[in-house]
């Protein structure tokens, strides 16, 4: 029977034993990231109100103005999942470096690091349009009870134990995986409840919409020149429609839900694009290899490039399998 309106607290203890690692810790850490999400979704509602919108003066390591709610955000995450004493690490795209975390308790040693982009599309805070959070966790991989160090960072994303998004959009969800499929939670704001609304999210096979900024297109190679050509001809079930709301994560869940590919490619100006492997490309892979979709950077699955960089970019191609499928054999044709 279809556990619609399950909470998450009771999804988490249900599906415990399902984790890898079911030691409840990994159960700990999605309830701190829910309670993490329920605190920032509370600052994104009101920050037309209140002196949180626009820039703090300041740039990220990406060279980004910080948006005041970018910070914000960033904090809230931290101290949620620094105080649960769960994590030993933490890599957020607001930091420059990872944040090691030792534990207070000498005989409890935590085991495992999260990496998060606190507020993805936060050029979109200040015009009222949906952003998103978005995490991936991984278990270390040096020696428990010793301090993180950058090789537990550095992972390839098909380590990952967990990972997804919330989407701070009409309603705030929290969308997530451990490696058992994609499940779906809509925050019930009265009671700040998360129900399971989505159960079992899956990419539909093929789909209609494609995702990209087409003013970058005169510098795109040119089998993503191709492609997009591909989306826009009379023929068959073509033209597809173009929606792109510079969000990856809501674009994401739209495509997620209706069929369709995200695609953020490299460029004459940008050699790896734009998007970060670790905490954004990474985390979005999972999720959408759990819901039979794919991901890849144009050659190669996401989740099997092995990390060199915290910050690092990579091409990205992101939705409904078919459709990554065939920007792939564009791709492939046009530098044959
Ligand atoms: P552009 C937001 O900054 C982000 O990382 C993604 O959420 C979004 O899809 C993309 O960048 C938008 O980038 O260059 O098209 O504005």
């Amino acid at each position: 029977m279809e556990k619609r309106n399950q909470t998450l607290g009771e999804f988490i203890i249900e599906n415990q034993n399902s984790f890898a690692y079911s030691t409840g810790e990994l159960s700990k850490l999605i309830n701190a990231i829910r309670l993490a999400a329920k605190v920032v979704n509370h600052e994104v509602n009101k920050a037309g109100l209140v002196d949180i919108l626009g820039a703090v003066g300041d740039t990220n390591i990406q060279g980004e103005d910080q948006q005041k709610l970018d910070v914000l955000a960033n904090e809230k995450f931290i101290q949620t999942l620094r105080k649960r004493e769960i994590v030993c690490g933490i890599a957020s795209e607001e930091e420059d470096s990872y944040i090691s975390i030792n534990s207070s308790d000498e005989n409890h040693q935590n085991k495992y690091v999260v990496l998060i982009d606190p507020l993805d599309g936060s050029s979109n805070i200040d015009v009222n349009v949906s952003v998103g959070t978005i995490f991936s966790i991984y278990r270390r991989v040096t020696k428990v009870g010793t301090p993180v160090t950058m090789e537990d960072f550095l992972q390839p994303g098909k380590n990952q134990v967990a990972a997804g998004y919330v989407v701070y959009g009409t309603s705030t969800m929290l969308v997530y995986t451990t490696g058992h499929g994609v499940n779906g939670f809509t925050l019930n704001p009265a009671i700040g409840t998360f129900y399971l609304s989505h159960p079992d999210m899956r990419f539909p096979k093929a789909g209609k919409i494609y995702s990209v900024n087409e003013g970058n297109y005169i510098h795109f190679p040119q089998g993503v020149k191709d492609y997009i050509k591909y989306c826009q001809m009379e023929e068959g079930n073509r033209p597809y429609t173009s929606r792109y709301i510079g969000s990856l994560v809501s674009d994401f869940h739209r495509n997620m839900i209706k069929g369709g590919i995200y695609m953020y490619p490299k460029s004459s100006k940008a050699n790896n694009g734009k998007l970060r492997l670790l905490y954004e490309c990474n985390p979005m892979a999972f999720l959408a290899e759990q819901a039979q979709g794919k991901a890849s950077d144009g050659h190669n699955r996401i989740l099997d490039i092995q990390p060199t960089e915290l910050h690092q970019r990579v091409p990205f191609f992101c939705g409904s399998r078919l459709m990554v499928e065939k920007v792939e054999e564009f791709i492939a044709e046009a530098e044959q």
